[in-house]
């Protein structure tokens, strides 16, 4: 048997052993963060018996998927403090604690360029970074501690979130392997947020936490049917995470339900000293009561939604034209005014990020941003790009140098700092913005754009803007696609009611299919 029906009948088989063994009185494999929370209350489940079940399904499933790159050897423990937590105060001074939040004795899965100060490693998928010893957690990271979380492992990415060669690495990395989309196994995962998507979608984590700075939460987080949310640019903090640019890069969920993302959101925003510019800027758009109060059945009505020429390109007759169609259709019987149509000025400008200085200007900001970053880890290996470089010269097979190459990690050391053609690339960038989606949305006072799965990452990525993609549909052979809503920085309240109203009219999403 070829290697990889070996591992699937693998994995079938652990499959139906779950379903028959699991002998938990609580239902696990799906279940929604509030569920997990009414299960801790009524006493039906533990802590201790989500992370062991996660656990197990990682080890039945990640053979096949490669979704997961190490799992944290201290996550029981930390479910066992989280348990004996909940059952030492009494609900009422619990919370009065501040602890008993959603999250809390909740396992959490992130992207393995997110810093964790434990026995887990923080890579981005490269063996270059292995053995580097942040001096702390992630800011993020520290968030989700505070809350109560359980930090159960580090997912797969595409290594260096896809910042090391062209044409890239979709949902490969040197330490993880291939991951798979496990709706069909032969199509791709997309990137760069890959394990995070995937162990969402496959109920090997309760929820987990991707970055993106063009497309790497939304892209993986539709091509495998899960909710991603990427944040406005500083409204979740970036330290401690490994970095293109501060200028695009963002911490968000990915998870199975706008509800599930949006308890994950609240639990990881706001500011931090670490990364004060941005998160201060981004502090005034956190809405007192956190976004959970955005959670409305009829979050559709009224709303302007503007549709983008460029992007619903599907020809009549495939399923993706017809299903868009009828969600168009849906939104609009939701209330909501579809305004169809619309031009973003230069849009085949701003798509073709090669050109357009957006690459340009990533290289230069990459190079000095990783060597910040790594001037900051308590131990490391390499501390520069160019260590990295002759990192990955000296062990070209692990880091399969022949076939991937790293040419932008190539063109990024070529660099000397933001110098006065990087300015202007990041002028031009910020003046194609302004004049491209946010100039559009004033003018018709939109409250979002909509694009079919990750198209809009580029208008976003520029402007700093924030995005939610759904769960849409499935193409005619099985592949999942989604339904983005994007906005101007801060809209997360009005992306986060219509993104919620359109998934529980629609409730597109179903579970893998492990389809060859
Ligand atoms: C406890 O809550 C869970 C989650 O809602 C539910 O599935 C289960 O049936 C409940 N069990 C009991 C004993 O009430
Ligand atoms: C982290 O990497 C080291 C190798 O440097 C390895 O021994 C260790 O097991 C890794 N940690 C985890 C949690 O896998
Ligand atoms: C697709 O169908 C629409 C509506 O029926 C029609 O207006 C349009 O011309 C068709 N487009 C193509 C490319 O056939
Ligand atoms: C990298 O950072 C170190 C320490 O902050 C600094 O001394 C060095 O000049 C930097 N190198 C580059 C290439 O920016
Ligand atoms: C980097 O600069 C050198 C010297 O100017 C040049 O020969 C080389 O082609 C450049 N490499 C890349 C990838 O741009
Ligand atoms: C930066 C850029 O390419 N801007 C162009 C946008 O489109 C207008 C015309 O619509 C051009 O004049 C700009 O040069």
């Amino acid at each position: 048997m070829p290697r990889q029906t070996l591992a699937m009948a693998a994995a079938y088989t652990f499959l139906v052993l779950l379903a028959v063994t699991g002998a938990h009185g609580f239902h696990i494999e799906e279940a929604t963060v509030e569920s997990i929370q009414q299960g801790f209350r009524n006493d039906s489940l533990t802590s201790v018996q989500l992370v062991r079940f996660y656990l197990d399904r990682i080890r039945g499933l990640n053979p096949l998927l490669r979704a997961v790159i190490e799992v944290n050897p201290d996550a029981l423990r930390q479910a066992a403090r989280a348990d004996a937590e909940r059952h030492r105060f009494s609900s009422v001074r619990f919370l009065a604690a501040g602890a008993g939040g959603l999250l809390h004795g909740v396992p959490v899965l992130l992207k393995d360029n997110i810093a964790t100060r434990d026995a887990l490693n923080t890579t981005a998928g490269s063996y270059a970074l292995l053995g580097s010893v942040p001096p702390r957690d992630a800011g993020v990271v520290s968030r989700l501690r505070r809350a109560g979380a359980v930090v159960l492992g580090k997912a797969n990415m595409d290594e260096w979130a896809n910042f090391r060669s062209l044409p890239g690495t979709e949902g490969w990395s040197a330490r993880g392997g291939q991951a798979r989309n496990p709706y069909v196994l032969t199509a791709s995962p997309c990137g760069s947020s890959t394990g995070s998507a995937i162990a969402a979608a496959t109920s090997m984590a309760a929820v987990t936490l991707g970055t993106e700075t063009d497309g790497s939460i939304l892209c993986p987080a539709s091509l495998n049917s899960v909710v991603g949310i990427k944040p406005t640019v500083g409204l979740t903090s970036r330290a401690g995470v490994v970095p293109v640019t501060p200028r695009q890069d963002t911490v968000g969920p990915i998870c199975r339900t706008v509800t599930d993302a949006v308890h994950v959101l609240d639990a990881i925003v706001g500011y931090d000293a670490l990364d004060a510019a941005a998160t201060g800027a981004a502090s005034k758009y956190i809405p007192h009561g956190g976004y959970v109060q955005f959670l409305k059945k009829h979050g559709l009505n009224g709303k302007r939604i503007g549709v983008p020429n460029g992007f619903f390109t599907y020809p009549n007759g495939t399923v993706q034209q017809m299903v868009y169609q009828q969600h168009l259709n849906t939104i609009r019987e939701q209330g909501a005014i579809v305004i169809e149509n619309l031009d973003i000025e230069n849009l085949s400008v701003i798509l073709d990020t090669l050109n357009n200085g957006e690459q340009f200007a990533l290289a230069a900001e990459f190079k000095l941003s990783l060597n910040t970053s790594l001037s900051d880890l308590s131990y490391y290996p390499v501390r520069s790009l160019a260590d990295v470089i002759a990192f990955n010269i000296a062990h070209p097979v692990e880091e399969k140098l022949e076939e991937i190459g790293q040419l932008i990690f190539l063109v990024a050391e070529n660099t000397t700092g933001i110098g006065a053609t990087e300015k202007a690339a990041i002028d031009r960038l910020n003046k194609l913005s302004a004049d491209g989606l946010e100039k559009l949305m004033k003018e018709h006072e939109l409250d979002a754009v909509m694009a079919p799965n990750n198209a809009l990452s580029p208008v976003l990525a520029i402007g700093g803007m924030p995005g939610i993609t759904v769960p849409a549909g499935y193409g005619a052979l099985g592949v999942p696609f989604g339904l983005s809503f994007g906005g101007l920085r801060g809209y997360e309240p009005r992306l986060i009611e219509m993104a919620y109203a359109f998934e529980q009219a629609t409730k597109v999403r179903k579970p893998p299919t492990f389809l060859p």
